[in-house]
């Protein structure tokens, strides 16, 4: 089975997605495409594959778990929440998530630099909230896999997703050796010829299974 979330950060999304639909886990939609496309998108691309929104939601609970219905509602399999906001909100999209048999991603801690300067000081708690409040999984950044290799350890066997890869420097197979379940990549192959790109991300994350 594919370990390849592909980050659909482009206007084409769905003629991209129905190149590559066959070597992905899933397709994460984010806000750009949502505002310009409107949520039809997730509902032609959930047709396609599973597929995850990534509203990164941070809102008071009742706000929160709106969004995540809309997304849910639209077709999405999963939606990707903010640690940081705390437990309440948290509970409150996972409780709305179970009436969809919908998954809960928490970012702890953005691959980007600013990453560091407030979200990885706490994420090892942002992880242990996200156990608690009984979330899917996390978000656990593919730039710094030190991390991963630390959030695997608190979160078990809770699935961790993994941002970074390619055109922020970090790597798959690293990435997945580490621990994360599974990588997104956006332009990495997204840009140009997204299905010959998606065939070398495969060729790299390779010697995850031949040794
Ligand atoms: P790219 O591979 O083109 O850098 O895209 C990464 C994707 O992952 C973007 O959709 C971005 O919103 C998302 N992402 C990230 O880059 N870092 C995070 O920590 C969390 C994310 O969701």
């Amino acid at each position: 089975m594919s370990r390849l979330i592909v980050a659909l950060d482009c206007e084409n999304a769905l003629e991209i997605a129905k190149k590559i639909a066959d070597y992905v886990y899933a397709f994460k939609v984010n806000y750009p495409l949502v505002l310009k496309k409107g949520l039809s998108i997730i509902e032609e691309l959930s047709d396609i594959s599973k597929v995850i929104a990534d509203f990164k939601i941070a809102d008071v609970p009742h706000i929160s778990s709106q969004i995540a219905e809309c997304a849910f509602n639209a077709g999405a399999n999963a939606v990707i929440v903010h640690a940081f906001v705390g437990s309440d909100t948290l509970s409150s999209v996972v409780r709305l998530s179970k009436n969809y048999d919908g998954e809960v991603y928490a970012v702890c801690e953005l691959s980007s630099e600013g990453g560091k300067e407030f979200m990885m000081p706490i994420s090892e708690k942002l992880a242990e909230l996200a156990v608690k409040t009984g979330c899917s999984g996390i978000v656990a950044p593919a730039t710094r896999v030190e991390r991963i290799k630390t959030l695997r350890k608190i979160v078990g066997n809770l699935k961790i997703i993994s941002p970074g890869v390619g055109a922020q420097g970090g790597k798959a197979l690293e990435a997945l050796k580490a621990g994360a379940d599974y990588v997104i990549v956006g332009r990495r192959i997204i840009k140009g010829d997204a299905l010959k790109n998606i065939k070398e991300v495969i060729k790299e994350m390779e010697g995850l299974y031949g040794n």
